[in-house]
């Protein structure tokens, strides 16, 4: 077998990720839990200038629910310390039921969090909270980065949170209902300038689709998906899981591509273009590069997605 994961991640290796977001990721997680949760305020009060956020989906609110109303029925000084207490990852109740919540659900209680403190309903970040310096630097230099790299940045800080689910014995993840896909006369095909590659194209069309089923059914059994910033997910169950988990309603709009085959029959195919989440809409297109490895049977063996560290680099497909 000429590929192993590790090596397959290196395909197209002049591929250029926008390093920015893990860079000030690390610098985040170093502030103060107070510094941390004013700053996401001040980030979010300044994107929501020009972009919109959607409400979350009633199915992924009912497991926030009960937290929230918890939350409304303590005094202001307990209301913000729970929301330290998960900055700081601190081993609390709350910190330990939000650790068994997916992406979407942790955005949702804090979408709904963000509402109460506009309400009044939950303590607000104190009115005139001064940012440290570093903290401040960093609240920069999110506001210059392009739109789909801050709320990447605010995603994965809101993913963070919580007591470490490793630590948890008998962890178990709780994520909303998994939505039917698309009926077929509703789903649309994908055109990709310099790609014509079956698997490829089923990718794409079944991901938009939410047809999940159908999209594993693409992959060797022992194939890998490696998400922006991530390290790879391995084997079929595995990916499914997370497709149904953390993929649902994602609309992805590849461009063009360049396709090659490399040692022993396998072929790898680059595809640049955008990719739209449900939160966001067409408000934010994120620039994304998909690195497929096909096995010689057209298997999906590796798949990597890469947030993209400028429009610039949609343009780029050299090996
Ligand atoms: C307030 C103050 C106190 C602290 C906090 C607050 C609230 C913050 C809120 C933040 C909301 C943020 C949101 C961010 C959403 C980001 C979504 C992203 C999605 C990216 C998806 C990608 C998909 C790529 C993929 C492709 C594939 O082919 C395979 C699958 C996959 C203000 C109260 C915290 C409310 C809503 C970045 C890139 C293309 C890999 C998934
Ligand atoms: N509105 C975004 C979501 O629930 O996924
Ligand atoms: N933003 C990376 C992911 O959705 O997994
Ligand atoms: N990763 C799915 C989303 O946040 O839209």
């Amino acid at each position: 077998m000429p590929f192993s994961i590790d090596s397959a991640r290196n395909i197209f290796p002049n591929t250029l990720a926008a390093d920015a977001v893990p860079a000030t990721i690390a610098r985040f997680s170093q502030l103060s839990a107070e510094d941390q949760l004013a700053l996401i305020w001040f980030a979010y009060l300044e994107m929501g200038k020009t972009i919109t956020v959607a409400a979350p989906g009633a199915a992924s609110m009912q497991f926030a629910e009960r937290t929230l109303k918890e939350m409304c029925d303590m005094t202001p000084l307990e209301q913000s310390q729970v929301m330290c207490d998960l900055a700081n990852r601190t081993d609390t109740p709350i910190g330990r039921t939000y650790a068994t919540w997916t992406a979407n659900i942790k955005l949702g209680f804090w979408y709904e969090l963000g509402k109460l403190m506009e309400q009044g309903k939950i303590a607000p970040i104190p009115e005139g909270y001064k940012l440290s310096a570093n903290a401040n630097a960093v609240l920069v230099t999110i506001i210059g980065l392009e739109p789909g790299q801050q709320i990447t940045v605010l995603r994965n800080a809101v993913v963070d949170m919580g007591y470490d689910p490793n630590k948890i014995s008998g962890f178990k993840k709780i994520s909303a209902p998994v939505v039917p896909p698309k009926d077929i006369s509703l789903r649309t095909q994908v055109k990709i300038e310099g790609v014509d590659n079956p698997t490829i194209l089923s990718y794409m069309n079944n991901l938009n689709a939410n047809d999940f089923e159908a999209l594993i059914e693409l992959f060797t059994p022992d194939g890998a998906l490696q998400p922006p910033f991530r390290r790879p997910i391995v084997g079929r169950d595995e990916v499914l899981k997370f497709f149904r988990e953390e993929c649902q309603n994602l609309k992805l709009i590849p461009e063009r591509g360049v396709a090659e085959p490399t040692d022993d029959g396998f072929t790898q195919i680059k595809v640049t273009g955008k990719c739209q989440t449900p939160w966001f809409g067409g408000n934010v297109g994120m620039n994304i590069a998909w690195r497929f490895l096909l096995d010689p049977q057209g298997k999906i063996f590796f798949v990597a997605i890469d947030l993209l560290a400028s429009p610039k680099e949609l343009l780029n497909l050299a090996r």
